[in-house]
């Protein structure tokens, strides 16, 4: 009975003239090994590419636990011709090497420089722009594969050393010991699904990017390019009916030394492949597909999120704790007065604006917070956004279209990225608040114009920019200079003026901020000469197309600006909390209320993290991609509320579960 639920790999190959004529295999049930073996001993006595000479089908048990991948998403092209499809398979592989460096050869030199690593994707990886060149590499793939002299496997080609590295290159390597975890009939071959198998398969193999395959069968004029990023893509003409030549070339980008690991992996992993169809599946299955891959990598690695509801000021996912991880540093979300101005606000105007700024969108309640905000900031004009993401990504573009480069800090926040990436400039990134590299790029670019853009409090490292040399460097090489001061708006300056106030130095061009974080509400701002700001009224995109905030949004800010200059106690209180818990955990005092607890490992920065929450105390892990990969945070923010109880007590526990953390 056991043997019946134990599982086998089984091999058939047909030869004639010691020339291989056809080979396949499965997976199964012991239940199965009888039926499975005569499908294929059929399928070997009934091929159109011969009639066989020596059949030989092999068995073997499988020891051990079997790895389980899901089949790779499938995607048909269509096209009219061979011609057209080659074209398209240049399509596929350049996707796939492009996507293989996000970066360019600056930013590489940049990581190289700082020694920190920016993965594929991660914060910064847009910029610097010039695509590279991959089409004599692609040009080369395409030759080998068309040129290649019948095999059994597959070639490998190292895509770093431009070179064949499959070890027989005779025989190539053959993807081996693979099934599906459905019945599928062996006894004609099912083209497509035994190469959506192997596919799938070979796309877990370290190293191995993609692949490309034409089948050799004179009558099967379908192939494909897969990869694990953009799955399993069918291209429906790639040569003309009874050419008798194909091939499988795998594209490897690894270390050499790796390679024997990946191949062995190939030959003799045992894999199942889940969900494999019987035929090309409709577009919708596909999308699933997909997902559910894009969904699984991620938890993969361990950067998958979900979201938690804070039902109240103090209870997560129904466990009660004590938020340390908001930006409402001053706590004025929950201010009476904020709330009774809010309440009032609602109840003259309604609930929504019901249009953008420019149809009929802009009330008082807009207006009067713009005043309010351009005095706060000391500055002429001011205009208020949706959101502080819809500021950055509205204002970067505008002034991108005046001309020149942007040059921004590798540290800054996503929307200042999306900004520059929506802006289409050519972005330079310099290193983190590192004002010698600024000044090197700024004096390289110098004469287009163009934007320097920081942000003034890092948004997951909680230090500040060096703004009195900053002015100096955009004054020096006439660069307009761009100040995110959504983490010191409220924060910084002894009357929480901001930045500005902290240095004791004078405005820069652009001050954007939000009514999200320290003023408790929601929007974004610009603050800025009346020009700077009646351009972006006609130039950011953002601003123009989208539905004004919520009076009572509008009206809670100004509320918020009149709290605190009335009561700056709030920041010297933000402050004290501030030190205390920099002192408690030995930690470098920054003087802003981000305080991050670098853990490293993604895995363990969230145990830490959900250990805190059971003990009382709610402080999200950062992961990738918010930060690089490999330097999970715990992201403490505080606030003027908090009690100095509360932070005893926090760093306490956060000292018992690592005591290697409070070694700062
Ligand atoms: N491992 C590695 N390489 C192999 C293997 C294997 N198990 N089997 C075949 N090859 C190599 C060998 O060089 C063959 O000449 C070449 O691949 C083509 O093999 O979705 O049927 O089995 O409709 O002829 C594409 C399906 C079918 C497209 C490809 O390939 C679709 C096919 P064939
Ligand atoms: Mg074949």
């Amino acid at each position: 009975m056991s043997c019946h639920k134990k599982q086998f790999s089984i091999k058939m190959r047909a030869e004639k003239n010691g020339e291989h004529i056809s080979g396949a295999e499965d997976i199964v049930e012991g239940i199965l090994v009888e039926r499975l073996s005569g499908e294929l001993l059929a399928r070997a006595l009934e091929h159109p590419n011969g009639q066989a000479e020596i059949i030989s089908i092999k068995v073997e048990a499988i020891e051990g636990k079997i790895k389980k991948v899901k089949a790779l998403p499938v995607t048909t092209i269509e096209v009219d011709n061979a011609e057209q499809g080659w074209l398209e398979v240049k399509k596929q592989l350049n996707q796939i090497l492009s996507s293989l460096r996000g970066g360019t050869t600056k930013q590489s030199a940049l990581e190289k420089e700082s020694g920190c690593q920016m993965q594929r994707f991660s914060k910064t990886d847009c910029f610097v722009v010039p695509p590279r060149n991959d089409n004599s590499l692609i040009e080369h793939i395409i030759s080998i594969i068309k040129t290649a002299d019948k095999m059994r496997g597959a070639i490998i080609y190292d895509i770093r050393r431009k070179k064949r590295v499959e070890p027989d290159q005779a025989r190539g390597v053959r993807v081996s010991r693979v099934g599906t975890d459905r019945i599928l009939s062996k006894r004609e071959k099912n083209h497509f699904a035994e190469a959506l198998t192997l596919a799938s398969k070979a796309s877990e193999a370290k190293g191995i990017i993609g692949e490309i395959c034409v089948s050799d069968d004179l009558d099967y004029v379908t192939g494909y390019v897969a990869s694990k990023r953009f799955g399993y893509v069918r291209i429906t003409k790639l040569k003309k009916v009874r050419e008798r030549w194909g091939g499988r070339i795998y594209l490897y980008d690894g270390e050499a030394g790796d390679l024997a690991e990946s191949i062995d992996f190939l030959e003799n992993t045992p894999v199942i492949v889940e969900s494999v169809p019987n035929n090309p599946v409709t577009l919708s299955v596909a999308k699933d597909l997909a997902l559910a891959n894009a969904i699984e990598s991620k938890k993969n690695t361990n950067t998958w999120r979900n979201i938690r509801i804070r039902n109240s000021g103090t209870s997560f996912d129904g466990a009660s704790a004590v938020l340390m991880a908001s930006n409402d540093y001053l706590g004025l979300s929950q201010h009476p007065e904020v709330k009774a101005v809010a309440v009032k606000a609602i109840k003259t105007y309604g609930t929504g604006a019901g249009a953008s700024r420019l149809i009929t969108g802009t009330l008082p309640a807009h207006t009067e917070f713009e005043k309010a905000i351009a005095k706060f900031k000391d500055t002429e004009s001011a205009i208020l956004f949706g959101s502080g993401y819809s500021a950055n990504t509205g204002v970067i573009p505008a002034m991108a279209d005046l001309g020149g480069v942007i040059l921004s800090d590798e540290l800054n926040h996503a929307s200042i990225i999306d900004g520059c990436r929506l802006s289409k400039a050519q972005t330079i990134v310099y290193r983190h608040n590192d004002m010698a590299d600024l000044e090197a790029k700024a004096k390289q670019y110098a004469g287009q114009g163009g934007l320097i853009v920081s942000d003034a409090v890092f948004s997951m490292d909680g230090d500040i920019v060096n703004l009195p040399r900053l002015l100096e460097i955009a004054e020096k090489y006439d660069y307009y200079l761009m100040i995110d001061e959504a983490h010191s708006t409220g924060v910084l300056g002894k009357t929480g003026r901001g930045i500005t106030e902290h240095f004791g130095c004078r405005n820069p061009d652009i001050i954007m901020g939000t009514c999200g974080k320290a003023l408790g509400s929601e929007g974004g701002f610009i603050c800025g000469s009346k020009q700077l700001i009646e351009y972006l009224i006609n130039e950011a995109r953002s601003f123009i197309f989208s539905t004004a905030i919520a009076p009572a949004g509008a009206v809670s800010a100004t509320k918020a600006l009149e709290i605190i200059s009335r009561e700056p106690e709030r920041i010297e209180r933000l402050r004290q909390n501030i030190v205390l818990f920099c002192d408690k955990l030995k930690l470098e005092n920054n003087q802003t209320p981000i305080i991050p607890i670098i853990i490293g490992d993604e895995k363990k920065a969230v145990e830490i993290s959900d250990k805190l929450l059971k003990a009382g105390y709610y402080i999200p892990a950062i992961r990738y991609p918010t930060v690089a990969k490999g330097t999970a945070r715990l992201r403490v923010a505080l606030s003027s509320e908090h009690t100095k109880e509360q932070i005893l007590d926090a760093t306490n526990i956060i000292a018992s579960l690592d005591p290697s953390l409070c070694s700062g």
